[in-house]
């Protein structure tokens, strides 16, 4: 018997039989992929930024085109971005893998990019970005 443990997205598989498992994440949107497929594999989140580090005013660039699956083409994928890994997404589900974000305030960042196959697995991974304030400028007096 194989048991896969829920997950995400994703319900459970025992021996050939798929259970629709009602769950919360299911229940807040993602019913319609509540389906296991045997052949399914999930997908791997990777993404690079540049610059790694920056000023406040600095257009990071984000780049997910590396993420991949074992089924599917990359401009299959969706993804979505946490700029500070507080939980909340600041982006919706889309398929461009390519972001740019500026920080208002000066710190370090965990950035989390999330990347969800057709059927509803997903991915995740994070990436540190370093943002400074401008250095101390001479008043001139
Ligand atoms: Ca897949
Ligand atoms: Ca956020």
């Amino acid at each position: 018997m194989t048991a896969l443990i829920h997950r995400q997205n994703e319900c459970y598989t025992l021996g050939t039989s798929v259970l629709r498992v009602t769950c919360l994440i299911c229940l807040l949107g993602f019913a319609a992929n509540c389906t296991t497929d045997p052949e399914n594999n999930p997908p791997v989140a990777s993404f690079v930024v540049n610059p790694e580090f920056g000023f406040i005013d600095t257009e990071f660039r984000f780049d997910a085109s590396e993420c991949s699956d074992p089924e599917e083409d990359v401009r299959n994928l969706q993804v979505r971005w946490d700029w500070e890994s507080d939980g909340e997404w600041d982006t919706l589900w889309g398929n461009s893998k390519l972001r740019s974000h500026c920080f208002e305030q000066a710190g370090t960042y965990l950035v989390t990019l999330e990347v969800r196959d057709s059927w509803g697995e997903t991915d995740s991974i994070d990436l540190e970005v370093q943002v400074y304030w401008y250095p101390e400028r001479s008043t001139g007096l």
